[in-house]
């Protein structure tokens, strides 16, 4: 093997992998202690040794496949799988070719055992997020091996989510060794170990994209059904537009430029139930752009909703909604809002909202890794649903057929965001769940897409794609 573990841990401190001193890290925090392991790709003979400490550390577990979490540790699983003849597979970071839609790449069975390799371990955040989707692949993931285990929480976090934790080197074994080595002073080391000791994490998000929900059980009401039941004029009108276009996708419009929604919207008009936009990202915005696109809506036959996120308390949101160059109010039939201000944001946006006949959705949910809008806060949303049947035509959610409580009443619409036919996620957050999932087992009524139509070559192809992928999932669950 060449080297000592010792000599390994000298050689990582001379390319400077690991340093001493004072260091802000992405949360804020100052650390004594900085791991940067993205350098050893600089060397191959370092690189080399990384690997065989890491492949000699997981000796005795079984696995079929590796795959290294990216970016920082596919190097490693590459010599890996070179040296010692392993398939690897690999998963996209970014599933936004909507050509090849997958989420891990490579040649594998369903059942087979994959072995997850990452650099280092803090919080192990970043091995559940590609954990969920080898696993949601078919993947049996049991074992992780990393080079260096922060000591921070991340081997209880992935205890708990079924996955053993092999390190080839303790954070404090790596400090220890420079110690004897004369590389670091005592002194340091216990600001190291203090440090440590002082900011333990702990994960309890779930994996991205995690292991299937169970078949939707309750009993699905048809879209047709429920105009009957809603209170608000916008929600009955988007019932009875959803049976009769056959669709429940929306488009979640994010292009760059109003005049480019504008082409995008007479495009995949005819597929989509639904509009969202994002008014606020165009440079180009001018004040016919409402009255355009309302033309549009009438042509095809869709709903206009402003993704606006309100979020302040009910006097502000009020002149929000109406003024400002957007002028909200005039042209969008839906607009969403936070519920974190309690309830006074709905009883402003509805003092505006309801004599135009106005629907609002509450951010019950979000698709976002580590979103704060669960448990108490997903039920108080839903509370405040349904204190005000009149103007709340219902959610954006993410599994409301796991709502303890239940979905709510069926006069309420589930918008859900976070949709892509191959799963996955981006690389700020954002976590797909296919159209499938989404209205099969999740129990939600619209899938709202974006980049899978909007990133593809042809959009009304991927558009109408969306559309029978959701609307099959629809008429599977009312049987
Ligand atoms: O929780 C949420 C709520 C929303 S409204 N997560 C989201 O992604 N969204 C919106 O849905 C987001 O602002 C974007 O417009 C769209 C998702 O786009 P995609 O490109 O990731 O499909």
């Amino acid at each position: 093997m060449g080297l000592s573990l010792d000599e390994l841990v000298l050689a990582l401190h001379d390319v400077e992998a690991v340093k001493f001193g004072s260091f802000t890290l992405k949360s804020g925090i100052t650390s004594p202690i900085y791991i940067d392991l993205r350098v050893i790709v600089s060397y191959p003979k370092l690189l080399e040794k990384v690997a065989r400490a890491m492949y000699g550390t997981v000796a005795g577990a079984n696995y079929d496949v590796i795959c290294g979490v990216p970016y920082t540790a596919l190097p490693i699983a590459t010599s890996i799988s070179l040296e010692h003849n392993v398939p690897m597979v690999m998963r996209r970071k970014e599933v936004k070719d909507y050509g090849t839609k997958k989420a891990i790449e490579g040649a594998f069975k369903a059942g087979q055992t994959c072995l997850v390799i990452e650099d280092l371990v803090t919080s192990g955040a970043s091995v559940l997020e590609t954990v969920g989707p080898l696993e949601a692949v078919g993947l049996k993931v049991t074992d992780v091996v990393v080079l260096i285990d922060r000591e921070q929480g991340g081997s209880a976090t992935l205890e708990k989510n079924g996955l053993k934790l092999h390190s080839a080197f303790k954070l404090t074994a790596i400090v220890d060794a420079l110690v004897r080595h004369g590389k670091l002073s005592d002194e340091i080391a216990s600001s190291v170990v203090k440090f440590l000791a002082e900011n333990q994490t702990s994960v309890t998000v779930a994996p991205v994209a995690a292991a299937p929900v169970a078949p939707l059980k309750t009993y699905r009401l048809p879209y047709g059904k429920r105009s009957d039941i809603t209170l608000n004029p916008t929600a009955k009108k988007l019932f009875e537009l959803m049976e009769r276009k056959k669709t429940n996708l929306s488009l979640a419009a994010d292009v760059s430029t109003a005049a480019e929604l504008l082409q995008l919207a007479d495009t995949v008009g005819p597929e989509i139930c639904v509009l969202k936009t994002h008014v606020d990202i165009f440079p180009d915005f001018t004040p016919d752009f409402g009255a355009k696109l309302r033309q549009l809506a009438d042509k095809h036959d869709f709903l206009i909703f402003e993704d606006r996120k309100f979020a302040d308390i009910g006097n502000t949101v009020t002149m929000q909604y109406e003024g400002g160059i957007y002028k909200i109010l005039e042209w969008a039939d839906i607009i969403n809002a936070h519920v974190i201000p309690g309830p006074g944001i709905v009883d402003g946006l509805k003092l505006k909202g309801l004599p135009k006949g106005r629907g609002l959705l509450l951010l019950a949910e979000m698709s976002s890794a580590g979103t704060l809008a669960k448990g108490e806060y997903t039920a108080a949303a839903a509370k405040i649903a349904a204190d005000n049947l009149d103007f709340v035509i219902g959610f954006i959610s993410i599994n409301p057929a796991g709502w303890p409580e239940g979905p709510g009443s069926p006069g309420l619409i589930h918008m859900t965001p976070g949709v892509q036919i191959g799963g996955g996620g981006d690389a700020l957050g954002q976590q797909y769940n296919s159209p499938q999932s989404v209205i099969g087992e999740r129990g939600s009524d619209v899938i709202i897409v974006g980049r899978g139509i909007i990133k593809a070559k042809d959009q009304a192809a991927a558009a109408k794609e969306y559309r029978l992928a959701g609307w099959s999932a629809y008429e599977e669950s009312l049987k």
